[in-house]
Protein backbone atom coordinates (compact mmCIF):
# COMPACT_ATOMS: atom_id res chain seq x y z
CA UNK A 1 0.00 0.00 0.00
CA UNK A 2 2.02 2.97 -1.07
CA UNK A 3 -0.23 5.62 0.93
CA UNK A 4 -1.40 8.97 0.28
CA UNK A 5 1.19 11.90 -0.79
CA UNK A 6 0.88 14.76 -2.81
CA UNK A 7 3.34 17.06 -5.00
CA UNK A 8 2.29 20.48 -5.63
CA UNK A 9 3.37 22.81 -8.68
CA UNK A 10 3.53 26.94 -8.50
CA UNK A 11 5.33 30.28 -8.36
CA UNK A 12 4.31 33.04 -6.45
CA UNK A 13 2.83 35.32 -9.16
CA UNK A 14 2.33 32.54 -11.79
CA UNK A 15 -0.56 32.04 -13.63
CA UNK A 16 -1.71 29.21 -11.16
CA UNK A 17 -0.71 26.75 -7.87
CA UNK A 18 -2.03 22.89 -8.59
CA UNK A 19 -1.22 19.75 -6.78
CA UNK A 20 -1.72 16.33 -7.20
CA UNK A 21 -2.43 14.15 -4.10
CA UNK A 22 -2.92 10.77 -4.62
CA UNK A 23 -3.78 7.68 -2.37
CA UNK A 24 -6.94 8.47 -0.70
CA UNK A 25 -9.88 5.81 -1.19
CA UNK A 26 -12.23 6.31 -3.83
CA UNK A 27 -16.21 6.91 -2.27
CA UNK A 28 -14.78 9.96 -0.04
CA UNK A 29 -17.69 12.63 -0.85
CA UNK A 30 -16.07 16.41 -1.00
CA UNK A 31 -17.60 19.27 -0.40
CA UNK A 32 -15.59 22.41 -2.25
CA UNK A 33 -17.14 24.23 -0.33
CA UNK A 34 -15.13 23.23 3.35
CA UNK A 35 -12.03 23.20 1.23
CA UNK A 36 -12.95 26.92 0.01
CA UNK A 37 -13.15 27.62 3.65
CA UNK A 38 -10.03 26.15 4.76
CA UNK A 39 -8.42 28.30 2.29
CA UNK A 40 -10.06 30.84 4.03
CA UNK A 41 -8.74 30.57 7.03
CA UNK A 42 -5.16 30.82 5.82
CA UNK A 43 -5.54 33.75 3.85
CA UNK A 44 -6.64 35.43 7.02
CA UNK A 45 -5.50 36.52 10.31
CA UNK A 46 -3.67 39.85 11.47
CA UNK A 47 -0.34 41.40 10.33
CA UNK A 48 -0.84 40.06 6.77
CA UNK A 49 0.19 42.56 3.59
CA UNK A 50 -1.23 43.56 0.76
CA UNK A 51 -1.30 40.42 -1.56
CA UNK A 52 -4.49 39.05 0.80
CA UNK A 53 -6.28 42.03 -0.62
CA UNK A 54 -5.99 41.19 -4.04
CA UNK A 55 -5.94 36.98 -3.70
CA UNK A 56 -9.16 35.28 -2.76
CA UNK A 57 -8.19 31.71 -3.18
CA UNK A 58 -10.75 29.14 -4.80
CA UNK A 59 -10.21 25.53 -5.58
CA UNK A 60 -10.60 23.83 -8.84
CA UNK A 61 -10.90 20.02 -8.49
CA UNK A 62 -9.17 19.07 -12.38
CA UNK A 63 -9.19 15.17 -11.84
CA UNK A 64 -9.90 12.51 -9.29
CA UNK A 65 -13.45 13.44 -7.99
CA UNK A 66 -16.86 12.76 -10.34
CA UNK A 67 -20.16 13.72 -8.97
CA UNK A 68 -18.44 15.14 -6.03
CA UNK A 69 -16.91 11.78 -5.06
CA UNK A 70 -13.41 10.60 -5.03
CA UNK A 71 -12.44 8.08 -7.63
CA UNK A 72 -9.14 6.64 -6.03
CA UNK A 73 -7.15 8.30 -8.92
CA UNK A 74 -5.06 10.98 -8.21
CA UNK A 75 -6.59 14.30 -7.26
CA UNK A 76 -5.61 17.20 -9.06
CA UNK A 77 -6.20 20.92 -7.73
CA UNK A 78 -5.36 24.04 -8.93
CA UNK A 79 -6.12 27.52 -7.44
CA UNK A 80 -5.61 30.92 -9.78
CA UNK A 81 -2.89 33.51 -8.98
CA UNK A 82 -4.97 36.50 -9.53
CA UNK A 83 -1.39 38.89 -8.79
CA UNK A 84 -0.33 37.15 -12.17
CA UNK A 85 -2.73 39.62 -14.05
CA UNK A 86 -1.09 42.37 -12.97
CA UNK A 87 2.20 41.34 -13.48
CA UNK A 88 1.63 40.91 -16.52
CA UNK A 89 0.13 44.36 -17.04
CA UNK A 90 2.78 45.75 -14.95
CA UNK A 91 5.68 44.30 -17.27
CA UNK A 92 4.29 44.46 -20.40
CA UNK A 93 3.82 48.17 -20.02
CA UNK A 94 7.59 48.97 -19.42
CA UNK A 95 8.77 46.73 -16.50
CA UNK A 96 8.50 49.05 -13.54
CA UNK A 97 10.57 47.23 -11.04
CA UNK A 98 8.74 43.98 -11.39
CA UNK A 99 10.66 43.05 -14.30
CA UNK A 100 13.95 43.95 -13.43
CA UNK A 101 16.46 41.17 -11.83
CA UNK A 102 16.35 41.21 -8.03
CA UNK A 103 20.50 40.83 -6.82
CA UNK A 104 20.30 41.83 -2.93
CA UNK A 105 19.65 38.65 -1.66
CA UNK A 106 17.37 38.88 1.63
CA UNK A 107 19.22 37.15 5.18
CA UNK A 108 17.09 34.26 6.31
CA UNK A 109 15.70 33.53 2.60
CA UNK A 110 16.01 30.89 0.38
CA UNK A 111 17.62 33.98 -1.82
CA UNK A 112 21.19 33.25 -1.61
CA UNK A 113 21.68 29.88 -1.51
CA UNK A 114 19.34 29.16 -4.37
CA UNK A 115 20.30 31.08 -6.85
CA UNK A 116 24.08 29.90 -6.31
CA UNK A 117 22.90 26.52 -6.41
CA UNK A 118 20.65 26.81 -9.54
CA UNK A 119 22.74 29.38 -11.10
CA UNK A 120 20.53 31.99 -11.37
CA UNK A 121 21.31 35.93 -11.88
CA UNK A 122 18.01 36.90 -10.69
CA UNK A 123 16.87 36.31 -7.24
CA UNK A 124 13.30 36.04 -8.11
CA UNK A 125 13.78 32.83 -9.95
CA UNK A 126 14.07 31.40 -6.87
CA UNK A 127 11.82 33.46 -4.06
CA UNK A 128 8.79 32.98 -7.21
CA UNK A 129 9.26 29.75 -5.85
CA UNK A 130 10.61 29.42 -2.05
CA UNK A 131 7.18 31.84 -1.52
CA UNK A 132 4.77 30.47 1.17
CA UNK A 133 2.32 30.92 -1.54
CA UNK A 134 3.44 27.79 -2.05
CA UNK A 135 1.34 26.51 1.08
CA UNK A 136 -2.16 27.58 -0.56
CA UNK A 137 -1.81 23.74 -2.12
CA UNK A 138 -0.83 22.07 1.38
CA UNK A 139 -3.96 23.70 2.48
CA UNK A 140 -6.38 22.73 -0.60
CA UNK A 141 -5.23 19.18 0.20
CA UNK A 142 -4.98 19.14 3.74
CA UNK A 143 -8.42 19.95 3.79
CA UNK A 144 -9.70 17.01 0.95
CA UNK A 145 -7.71 14.92 3.37
CA UNK A 146 -9.34 16.48 6.66
CA UNK A 147 -12.69 15.17 5.10
CA UNK A 148 -11.44 11.73 5.03
CA UNK A 149 -10.18 11.81 8.17
CA UNK A 150 -13.52 13.42 9.84
CA UNK A 151 -15.03 10.02 8.09
CA UNK A 152 -12.67 8.10 10.05
CA UNK A 153 -13.70 10.01 13.33
CA UNK A 154 -10.68 11.90 13.63
CA UNK A 155 -10.89 15.42 13.46
CA UNK A 156 -7.58 18.23 13.64
CA UNK A 157 -7.69 21.80 15.12
CA UNK A 158 -5.14 24.44 16.53
CA UNK A 159 -4.26 28.06 17.94
CA UNK A 160 -1.39 29.96 18.48
CA UNK A 161 0.70 30.41 21.09
CA UNK A 162 2.27 33.31 20.92
CA UNK A 163 3.94 35.57 18.72
CA UNK A 164 7.34 37.27 19.41
CA UNK A 165 7.45 35.95 22.84
CA UNK A 166 3.87 37.56 23.50
CA UNK A 167 0.56 35.87 24.51
CA UNK A 168 -3.64 36.89 24.59
CA UNK A 169 -4.89 38.52 21.63
CA UNK A 170 -4.22 42.51 22.73
CA UNK A 171 -0.69 41.89 23.25
CA UNK A 172 -0.21 39.75 20.08
CA UNK A 173 -1.70 42.59 18.16
CA UNK A 174 0.13 45.37 19.77
CA UNK A 175 2.95 43.69 19.20
CA UNK A 176 2.31 43.26 15.64
CA UNK A 177 1.75 46.57 15.50
CA UNK A 178 4.58 47.77 16.83
CA UNK A 179 7.00 45.82 14.38
CA UNK A 180 4.91 46.67 11.46
CA UNK A 181 5.74 50.01 12.54
CA UNK A 182 9.30 49.79 12.89
CA UNK A 183 9.49 48.18 9.38
CA UNK A 184 10.13 44.28 10.81
CA UNK A 185 8.85 41.23 11.06
CA UNK A 186 7.91 38.74 13.68
CA UNK A 187 7.82 34.95 14.01
CA UNK A 188 5.70 32.82 16.85
CA UNK A 189 4.67 29.18 18.32
CA UNK A 190 1.40 27.51 17.49
CA UNK A 191 -0.13 25.14 18.36
CA UNK A 192 -2.17 21.36 16.49
CA UNK A 193 -4.26 18.99 18.08
CA UNK A 194 -5.32 15.48 16.48
CA UNK A 195 -8.02 13.67 18.20
CA UNK A 196 -9.40 10.26 17.84
CA UNK A 197 -6.60 8.76 16.28
CA UNK A 198 -6.70 4.96 17.00
CA UNK A 199 -4.09 3.43 19.15
CA UNK A 200 -0.94 2.25 16.95
CA UNK A 201 -0.86 4.54 13.88
CA UNK A 202 2.78 4.45 13.17
CA UNK A 203 4.93 1.98 14.13
CA UNK A 204 8.26 1.08 16.47
CA UNK A 205 9.99 -1.23 13.87
CA UNK A 206 11.48 1.24 11.91
CA UNK A 207 12.65 4.64 11.86
CA UNK A 208 11.31 5.61 8.52
CA UNK A 209 7.26 4.19 9.95
CA UNK A 210 7.59 6.47 13.29
CA UNK A 211 4.71 8.42 13.43
CA UNK A 212 6.61 11.37 15.36
CA UNK A 213 9.29 11.97 12.78
CA UNK A 214 6.40 12.34 9.80
CA UNK A 215 4.63 14.59 11.59
CA UNK A 216 8.11 16.32 12.80
CA UNK A 217 9.51 16.14 9.08
CA UNK A 218 6.28 17.47 7.88
CA UNK A 219 6.00 20.58 10.00
CA UNK A 220 9.60 21.32 9.47
CA UNK A 221 8.97 21.70 5.65
CA UNK A 222 6.77 24.90 6.36
CA UNK A 223 8.18 27.86 5.09
CA UNK A 224 9.93 29.59 8.12
CA UNK A 225 9.40 26.49 10.75
CA UNK A 226 12.62 25.99 13.00
CA UNK A 227 11.39 23.86 15.68
CA UNK A 228 8.77 21.05 16.01
CA UNK A 229 7.96 19.58 19.54
CA UNK A 230 5.46 16.58 20.41
CA UNK A 231 3.64 16.74 23.47
CA UNK A 232 5.97 18.49 26.26
CA UNK A 233 9.17 17.32 24.84
CA UNK A 234 11.17 20.91 25.79
CA UNK A 235 9.50 21.02 29.06
CA UNK A 236 10.21 17.33 29.57
CA UNK A 237 13.89 17.47 29.36
CA UNK A 238 14.06 19.70 32.38
CA UNK A 239 12.35 16.95 34.48
CA UNK A 240 12.68 13.99 36.27
CA UNK A 241 11.21 10.41 34.53
CA UNK A 242 8.92 9.65 37.10
CA UNK A 243 7.27 13.90 37.09
CA UNK A 244 7.15 13.17 32.97
CA UNK A 245 5.92 9.52 32.15
CA UNK A 246 2.24 9.41 31.70
CA UNK A 247 0.84 6.82 34.22
CA UNK A 248 -1.11 3.96 32.95
CA UNK A 249 -4.71 2.86 34.26
CA UNK A 250 -7.26 0.41 33.70
CA UNK A 251 -11.22 0.97 34.70
CA UNK A 252 -13.70 -1.68 35.89
CA UNK A 253 -14.77 -2.40 31.57
CA UNK A 254 -11.23 -3.06 31.09
CA UNK A 255 -10.68 0.26 29.35
CA UNK A 256 -7.11 1.44 29.63
CA UNK A 257 -6.43 5.17 30.09
CA UNK A 258 -3.75 8.14 31.35
CA UNK A 259 -4.68 10.67 33.25
CA UNK A 260 -2.05 13.26 31.72
CA UNK A 261 -0.77 13.49 27.92
CA UNK A 262 2.27 14.84 28.84
CA UNK A 263 4.17 12.67 25.81
CA UNK A 264 1.63 14.11 23.32
CA UNK A 265 -0.37 10.94 21.93
CA UNK A 266 3.28 9.42 20.95
CA UNK A 267 5.14 6.54 22.72
CA UNK A 268 7.56 4.71 20.68
CA UNK A 269 6.88 5.81 17.53
CA UNK A 270 3.10 4.99 17.85
CA UNK A 271 -0.07 7.11 18.44
CA UNK A 272 -0.98 5.70 21.92
CA UNK A 273 -4.62 6.53 21.70
CA UNK A 274 -4.60 10.08 23.17
CA UNK A 275 -4.78 13.22 21.59
CA UNK A 276 -1.81 14.10 18.98
CA UNK A 277 -0.18 17.65 20.33
CA UNK A 278 2.33 19.14 17.91
CA UNK A 279 3.99 22.90 18.49
CA UNK A 280 5.83 24.46 16.12
CA UNK A 281 8.21 27.82 15.93
CA UNK A 282 8.18 29.90 13.34
CA UNK A 283 11.26 32.18 12.74
CA UNK A 284 10.32 36.08 11.76
CA UNK A 285 9.80 36.85 8.03
CA UNK A 286 12.94 37.12 6.29
CA UNK A 287 11.35 40.13 3.89
CA UNK A 288 12.28 43.40 5.69
CA UNK A 289 11.00 47.35 5.12
CA UNK A 290 13.85 47.99 6.92
CA UNK A 291 15.91 45.91 5.35
CA UNK A 292 19.42 44.33 6.94
CA UNK A 293 22.79 44.11 5.33
CA UNK A 294 23.50 41.77 2.51
CA UNK A 295 25.73 41.49 -0.53
CA UNK A 296 24.70 42.04 -4.28
CA UNK A 297 25.14 38.83 -5.94
CA UNK A 298 26.26 40.07 -9.37
CA UNK A 299 28.47 43.74 -8.73
CA UNK A 300 29.68 41.70 -4.91
CA UNK A 301 29.22 45.24 -3.32
CA UNK A 302 27.85 45.36 0.25
CA UNK A 303 24.36 46.51 0.27
CA UNK A 304 20.65 46.49 1.57
CA UNK A 305 18.27 43.42 1.31
CA UNK A 306 15.60 43.99 -1.30
CA UNK A 307 12.37 44.85 -0.03
CA UNK A 308 8.93 44.28 -1.19
CA UNK A 309 5.67 43.91 0.08
CA UNK A 310 5.27 41.25 2.33
CA UNK A 311 3.34 39.81 5.70
CA UNK A 312 4.22 41.22 8.91
CA UNK A 313 3.52 38.24 10.40
CA UNK A 314 1.69 34.88 9.06
CA UNK A 315 1.65 32.54 12.17
CA UNK A 316 -1.85 32.08 12.05
CA UNK A 317 -1.36 31.22 8.10
CA UNK A 318 1.22 28.61 9.44
CA UNK A 319 -1.22 27.25 12.04
CA UNK A 320 -3.74 26.33 9.18
CA UNK A 321 -0.70 24.95 7.25
CA UNK A 322 -0.26 22.67 10.11
CA UNK A 323 -3.32 21.43 10.39
CA UNK A 324 -3.57 20.32 6.71
CA UNK A 325 -0.34 18.78 6.94
CA UNK A 326 -0.89 17.12 10.05
CA UNK A 327 -4.10 15.63 8.26
CA UNK A 328 -1.81 14.78 5.15
CA UNK A 329 0.06 12.41 7.28
CA UNK A 330 -2.31 11.01 9.45
CA UNK A 331 -4.48 10.28 6.43
CA UNK A 332 -1.34 8.61 5.07
CA UNK A 333 -0.94 6.23 8.11
CA UNK A 334 -4.75 5.58 8.51
CA UNK A 335 -4.62 4.08 4.30
CA UNK A 336 -1.70 2.39 5.29
CA UNK A 337 -2.47 0.59 7.87
CA UNK A 338 -6.19 0.40 7.07
CA UNK A 339 -5.92 0.51 3.00
CA UNK A 340 -7.11 2.92 0.51
CA UNK A 341 -8.83 1.76 -2.19
CA UNK A 342 -12.85 2.17 -1.12
CA UNK A 343 -13.84 4.00 1.49
CA UNK A 344 -15.97 1.68 3.08
CA UNK A 345 -12.85 -1.03 3.40
CA UNK A 346 -10.83 1.32 5.04
CA UNK A 347 -13.32 2.37 7.41
CA UNK A 348 -14.34 -1.46 7.77
CA UNK A 349 -11.07 -2.47 9.02
CA UNK A 350 -11.01 0.87 11.24
CA UNK A 351 -14.11 0.12 13.00
CA UNK A 352 -12.55 -3.86 13.39
CA UNK A 353 -9.55 -2.89 14.59
CA UNK A 354 -10.80 0.13 17.24
CA UNK A 355 -13.15 -3.02 18.86
CA UNK A 356 -10.47 -5.01 19.08
CA UNK A 357 -7.94 -2.73 20.64
CA UNK A 358 -10.67 -0.39 22.86
CA UNK A 359 -10.65 -3.06 25.61
CA UNK A 360 -7.47 -3.80 27.47
CA UNK A 361 -5.97 -2.78 24.29
CA UNK A 362 -6.82 -6.67 22.52
CA UNK A 363 -3.82 -7.79 23.87
C1 LIG B 1 5.59 35.99 0.55
C2 LIG B 1 5.40 37.34 0.30
C3 LIG B 1 4.03 37.93 0.18
C4 LIG B 1 3.06 37.07 0.98
C5 LIG B 1 3.19 35.66 0.42
C6 LIG B 1 4.49 35.07 0.84
O1 LIG B 1 3.54 37.91 -1.14
P1 LIG B 1 3.73 39.15 -2.12
O2 LIG B 1 5.20 39.20 -2.40
O3 LIG B 1 2.93 38.84 -3.35
O4 LIG B 1 3.21 40.34 -1.39
O5 LIG B 1 1.76 37.57 0.95
O6 LIG B 1 2.16 34.85 0.86
C7 LIG B 1 1.13 34.60 -0.01
C8 LIG B 1 0.98 35.20 -1.17
C9 LIG B 1 0.20 33.61 0.50
O7 LIG B 1 -0.77 33.30 -0.20
O8 LIG B 1 0.42 33.14 1.63
C10 LIG B 1 6.95 35.42 0.55
O9 LIG B 1 7.87 36.10 0.11
O10 LIG B 1 7.14 34.28 1.02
Amino acid sequence: MSGVSFISGGESHGKRLTCILQGLPAGIKISGEFVNGELKRRQSGYGRGGRMKIESDKVEFVSGVRFGETLGSPITLSVENKDWINWEKKMSAGGEKFGEPVTNARPGHADLTGAAKYSRSDVRDILERSSARETTMRVAAGAVCKIFLKNCGIEISGKVLSVGGVAGEEDIKNKIDSAKAAGDSLGGIFEVEITGVPAGLGSHIQWTEKLDAALAAAFMSIQAIKGVEIGDAFENAKKFGSEVHDEIFIDGDKKIFRKTNRAGGIEGGMSNGEPIIIRAAMKPIPTLMKPLQTVDILTHFPTTASKERSDTCAIEAAEVVGESMAAIVISDKIVKKFGGDALSDTLANLKNYRERIFNGYGI
